[in-house]
């Protein structure tokens, strides 16, 4: 970790790239883990949009499900961390793989989510967004006016990551003197490819070995809860 110490305390443009590890500890399940909701659920049916297509209700009763569960998570101490990170940076790009709004609730501020939010959807006819609460969204509402359907506004595997935060994130990473990735598996592209684009300094923080740990530069073994708040204590 030192040396990611002397290389943060040196830079001037920071990237941190986070991915669903970050949540672990405010009690929400990831992905590809032992209870992971990949190992537990139909992602094919669930989050994609040939299964949407198939089946809006089932899908909306998933996504309601965890959107309640990320309202009732609070932020941790490594997304607390990573808050306060920034505040030393004048250059510093949050890019998140999350969908639970955790990095904004914990008061990041420069926060690109790459693979949408829970926060809204969006009709797949007119485009038009709609909030969504804590009470997600009612099933008799999934059929829109215009003839189209309400879905989450999430990236779905085949699909395309929103053109402004992915630009913004690649820009990020092109000008980055260091890049921290946080609780991420680096499984799913794009998103993973940014950990190792342009010639910054490239940290791990991971209590596993993930698919980009044999190509960055350092790598800090354990949770972000405990190692982060670790790294600014020691800036
Ligand atoms: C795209 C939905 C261009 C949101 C997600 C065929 C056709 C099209 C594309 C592809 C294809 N084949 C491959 C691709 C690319 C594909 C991809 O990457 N597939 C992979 C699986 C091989 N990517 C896409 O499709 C992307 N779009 O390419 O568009 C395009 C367009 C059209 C046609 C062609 C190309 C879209 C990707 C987004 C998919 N959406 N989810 C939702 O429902 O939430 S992906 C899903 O994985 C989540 O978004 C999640 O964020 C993401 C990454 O997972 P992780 O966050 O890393 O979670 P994971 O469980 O894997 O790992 C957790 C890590 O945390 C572990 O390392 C663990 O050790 C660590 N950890 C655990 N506890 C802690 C911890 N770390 C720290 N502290 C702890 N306490």
């Amino acid at each position: 970790m030192q040396e990611l110490v002397e290389r943060l305390r040196a830079a001037r443009s920071v990237l941190v790239l986070t991915g669903s590890g970050i949540s672990a500890e405010s009690g929400l399940p990831t992905f590809r883990g032992v209870n992971g909701l990949w190992r537990t659920h139909r992602v094919e049916e669930l989050a994609s949009p040939q299964g949407f297509a198939r089946d809006p209700q089932l899908v909306w009763t998933w996504y309601n499900e965890r959107n309640a569960v990320h309202r009732r998570a609070q932020p941790n101490p490594g997304h607390y961390a990573l808050a306060s990170l920034e505040e030393r940076y004048r250059d510093f790009t949050l890019a998140t793989q999350n969908v639970d709004s955790l990095h904004l609730r914990a008061g990041s501020r420069n926060v690109l989510e790459l693979h949408g939010a829970l926060r809204t959807a969006r009709c797949t006819g007119c485009d038009e967004r709609i909030p969504i609460d804590s009470s997600g969204l009612a099933l008799d509402r999934i059929e829109h006016t215009c003839g189209g359907r309400i879905r989450p506004d999430i990236v779905w595997f085949g699909e395309s990551l929103p053109r402004n935060a992915w630009e913004s994130a690649c820009a990020a990473a092109d000008r980055a003197e260091v890049i921290v990735v946080v609780g991420t598996s680096a499984v799913v592209y794009p998103a993973a490819a940014l950990a190792t684009r342009g010639r910054a300094f490239v940290a791990e923080v991971n209590p596993e070995e993930t698919a980009i740990s044999d190509r960055v530069d350092c790598v800090v073994r354990g949770t972000s809860a405990q190692t982060l708040p670790e790294l600014i204590d020691r800036l």
